[in-house]
């Protein structure tokens, strides 16, 4: 069974739930690590007075006994503190859509002049479940080395210039951790503080650049065989499906239409002696494919990049309609972000996790965690036998 995760909450219900089928028994998962994901998810400079209402935590309700799975469905629950959507005073009507968000395509598809019913599932809240469901499945990945890394590249005019390696990677994390918007370079976290003190000041918000690298992937997870099941279009979706995304790029991405092949394409180099790594000895000089050729993992880091557009409840307000009228009025406000791109890369991180996960169980499945270290490492194996010696 693939391993899959839907959602389901309101931002100011009394939960956001995550259920996971497909799952295997056996897995002892770390809680701590799924908690700090979420708490990580609530960090970021730029963020507004949410978070300091609610303390994410996960709640597994169903298929796991202690701390181990059991291969059962997961359910999870993250408990809204803001619970108020039955008050009608608390969580009054909205009339005047704010452009950029769900509010007006909302309303038309729901029949209503009324867009709280939009805004609440709509909701960016929602990405604690997929952040909790994406670092659940992340434990899976961690009892085979291979790691998912994410972060905030860059902002309007400003870009970390970090290269990110197998063998820096853990440094470069520890400097993200460092960093109030969960940028590693230094002098591009100032700029990022100032550009988002700046749009504070004028009443305005702003996006930007997300990145995310997994080390460790064997080759071959996903497919050239059908087009749903190849690996660059699931983790382009899942990363579309992050609210506020506007773009997703892998490896090269975009640039890849400005350059000749002979500069695109990654030369294969084979080096028998570095055959127990997970390319198993075919490295690349350069990795502009970002780790994916052909809809499947080639046993180089993946590399996907993504962009947040800047958050649609602006102070200023913007143009809009009253839906009640028909009359031309500013936008409502909402409380919000002024920038959420930190936790943005967090939610990147862990869906991405999530789906390498489910593409690594589409590979080597099983009932429990046992028989799926067995089939990878017969995978391996096999895989060592029949590469040049
Ligand atoms: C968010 C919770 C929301 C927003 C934000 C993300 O809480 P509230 O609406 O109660 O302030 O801060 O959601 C949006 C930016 C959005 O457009 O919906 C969270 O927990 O991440």
């Amino acid at each position: 069974m693939t391993l899959t995760c839907r959602t389901a909450g309101e931002s100011h219900g009394p939960c956001g739930i995550a259920f996971i089928e497909g799952f295997p028994a056996g897995l002892t998962l770390d809680i701590d690590f799924i908690n700090n994901e979420l708490k990580r998810r609530q960090g970021g400079y730029g963020r507004g007075g949410r978070q300091a209402i609610e303390n994410d935590e996960v709640v597994f309700l169903s298929g796991v006994r202690g701390d181990e799975t059991t291969g059962a469905p997961l359910v999870i629950q993250i408990e809204n503190k803001d619970n108020r959507l039955d008050d009608s005073s608390a969580t009054p009507p909205i009339h005047k859509p704010r452009p950029g968000h769900a509010d007006l395509a909302g309303s038309i598809k729901w029949l209503t002049n009324d867009c709280r019913n939009t805004l609440e599932r709509a909701s960016a809240r929602e990405t604690a479940a997929r952040t909790a469901a994406g670092a659940t499945a992340r434990c899976l990945l961690k009892e085979f080395d291979i790691n998912v890394f994410g972060f905030v590249r860059g902002m309007l005019d400003v870009c970390a210039p970090t290269v990110i390696t197998p063998d820096n990677w853990t440094d470069v994390r520890d400097a993200r951790n460092d960093s109030a918007v969960y940028c590693p370079d230094d002098s591009t976290c100032k700029a990022i503080i100032e550009h988002i003190k700046m749009a504070k000041e004028n009443k305005d918000t702003v996006g930007g650049l997300c990145e995310t690298h997994v080390f460790g992937c064997p080759p071959g997870l996903g497919s050239c065989v059908s087009w749903q099941e190849k690996l660059d279009s699931k983790l382009a979706g899942a990363v579309m499906g992050i609210q506020a995304f506007k773009s997703v790029e892998i490896g090269l991405g975009a640039a890849c239409g400005q350059l000749h092949g002979s500069r695109v394409h990654d030369p294969i180099v084979f080096d028998k002696n570095s055959r127990n790594k997970c390319h198993f000895g075919f490295s690349r000089p350069t990795n502009h494919a970002g780790g994916i050729e052909g809809g499947m993992s080639n046993g180089m880091p993946i590399v996907v990049s993504g962009t947040m557009k800047p958050i649609a409840t602006l102070l200023q307000g913007m143009d809009s309609v009253d839906l009640q009228s028909g009359e031309s009025a500013r936008s409502d406000y909402e409380r919000s972000d002024v920038c959420a791109l930190p936790a943005a890369s967090v939610v990147m991180e862990n869906i991405i996790g999530f789906e390498i996960a489910s593409a690594f169980l589409d590979s080597f499945g099983g009932a429990t965690i046992d028989i799926v270290r067995a089939s990878h490492d017969m995978f391996a194996t096999t895989a060592r036998k029949i590469i040049p010696s």
